[in-house]
């Protein structure tokens, strides 16, 4: 079988320290898939240049090879913070609210798509399997397929479908899909987005979804899929043994003095829900004053995205929540929500989660969401801990041994919280094993084997193959940058 080539807008990839920072949960998967299959990551730097040059930067770091450009300013302006993030990661997460539809914007992303191709096309040799991430690079395979690119091609979407009539809003949104069944192979996280995209190709385009829920377009057969990603648990669960995570997991226990701890890790991101998170555990402060001063919420949220207005948004309106809330409960000694906007290494996160009694996981959609599955992983059997998981999660189709809430009803947020808190040990363990058998069985290596198997068992593209050849071999400057690719120093940086 050829390489893995991984395409995805970031390429980050952790330096020998570990992680120091926040990285996307995109991140975090890729990372793990690269180190098992081997192959090139190929995407965005994360750095602007005045002009575009399409010069690649090639650099091996932990088993990993990486292939990166830099944009330009109006590229990162109209196709980062324009298209992906103001147009699309808004619609799919169902707030149409936030979406804006800027014609700049879309011309931006098709751009910069285009710049990926060509960036990218010297780097893929005839076997290579071509696999594409997420919202930024929907059209990427349709530019790669008009260069010759014969290659098995897949997609794998990150985040949640949304509804057929919210699709609609978007204007040229069939341009858009069309673009996608170029690919062999589209993945999505669970059932629910599939069958959602398959609603669409069928009362839009007027397609034909067959039993096996493939598509038939324009003479070629595209599958869709539902591929749920996992963690990395082996990676997760040493973490979770470390001293890093021994010593944070003290820290922190130490600091409550006594008192229960609620954990939230999220990106600052409108659909994690945080506000309503904080509401309902302040609704929980006020509906059982026998734990006033008893329970702390331990919010951790890394700020994102924030040249975009709607992020800068979130955070004013959270830090003004929590002031609110701070000042309503908190006495002298005790504050009961604890909001820290940055980042911290794995290992302490997964010290962090083990310390806490409940694991807080309220997105109001999310496509999958790991850290739901992480907090699950850094349990101790002996005493876990208990996950409440948004029924409007991705993980919820598979974790459903963890109590299971609508973010949006305060009340009934309020009302799980204080069950979780008195929730017996046997309960407990009983519902943490079955989430751990999850956790542990789909994690990401299997999510990795189950979509590279569907890719790889696609039949070739018809038409001739690349008559260049392919990559390291037909390029000698690039195959040189590859073989002597150094462990540099790689900044970490969300891939989102
Ligand atoms: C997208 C989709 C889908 C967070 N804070 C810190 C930190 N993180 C890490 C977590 C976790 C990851 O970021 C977040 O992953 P999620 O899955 O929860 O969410 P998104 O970033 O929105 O990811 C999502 C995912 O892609 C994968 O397909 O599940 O639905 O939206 O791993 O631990 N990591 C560190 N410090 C932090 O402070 N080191």
């Amino acid at each position: 079988m050829g390489r893995l080539i991984v395409i995805s807008n970031r390429v980050s990839v952790p330096s020998a320290a570990g992680a120091a920072g926040a990285q996307g949960g995109l991140a975090v998967a890729l990372n793990s898939a690269l180190r098992e299959h081997g192959g090139i990551w190929f995407g965005w730097s994360g750095q602007e240049t005045e002009e575009f040059t399409g010069h690649l930067d090639m650099q091996r770091n932990e088993g990993v090879t990486t292939a990166t450009i830099d944009l330009e300013a109006q590229d990162v302006e109209e196709y980062y913070n324009g298209y992906a993030n103001r147009t699309l990661w808004p619609l799919f997460h169902y707030r149409i609210d936030l979406t804006e539809y800027d014609r700049n914007f879309g011309e931006g992303y098709e751009r910069v798509n285009e710049r990926f191709a060509d960036s990218v096309y010297p780097l893929i040799a005839d076997d290579d399997l071509v696999w594409v991430h997420d919202y930024h690079l929907l059209p990427l395979g349709s530019i790669l397929r008009r260069k010759g690119i014969k290659n098995r091609i897949g997609l794998f979407l990150h985040t949640p479908w949304p509804p057929t009539r919210l699709l609609a809003s978007l204007p040229f949104h069939e341009r858009l899909v069309a673009s996608m069944l170029e690919y062999d192979v589209i993945g999505l996280q669970t059932t629910e987005w599939l069958e959602s995209f398959l609603h669409y190709v069928q009362k839009e385009m007027g397609l034909t979804v067959n039993l096996d829920n493939s598509i038939d377009y324009q003479g070629r057969r595209v599958i869709a899929r539902a591929f749920p990603i996992g963690i990395d648990y082996a990676e997760f669960s040493e973490a979770a043994k470390s001293d890093v995570a021994k010593e944070a997991h003290q820290r922190l226990r130490d600091s409550v003095r006594g008192r229960k701890i609620l954990i939230g890790v999220d990106r600052l991101d409108y659909s994690k829900g945080l506000g309503e998170r904080f509401e309902s555990f302040s609704r929980f402060l006020s509906d059982h004053p026998d734990m006033a001063g008893k329970a702390v919420l331990l919010q951790i949220a890394p700020p994102s995205r924030g040249d975009v207005e709607s992020y800068q948004q979130i955070r004013e309106d959270l830090e003004r929540k929590t002031g609110h809330i701070n000042g309503a409960h908190a006495n002298v000694d005790f504050v009961p929500i604890r909001y820290v906007n940055r980042g911290y290494p794995r290992a302490e996160l997964a010290g962090f989660y083990r310390a806490a009694n409940v694991g807080l996981v309220t997105p109001l959609r999310d496509g999958m969401n790991l850290v739901a599955k992480e907090y699950v992983a850094a349990q101790d059997p002996e005493d876990p801990g208990v996950l409440i998981l948004s029924q409007f999660a991705g993980a919820a189709t598979q974790l459903k041994d963890a109590l299971l809430v609508n973010p949006h009803s305060v009340e009934h947020v309020a009302e799980t919280i204080s069950r979780a808190l008195d929730m017996p040990l046997k309960e407990r363990k009983r519902r943490h094993a079955a989430l751990l058998a999850s956790v542990k069985e789909m994690d990401v290596l299997h999510w990795l084997k189950q979509y590279v198997l569907a890719l790889s068992g696609v039949e070739k593209g018809s038409g001739a193959l690349k008559s260049d050849g392919g990559p390291s071999s037909a390029d000698p400057e690039l195959a040189a940058q590859e073989e002597s690719a150094t462990l540099g120093a790689t900044e970490i940086a969300g891939s989102h």
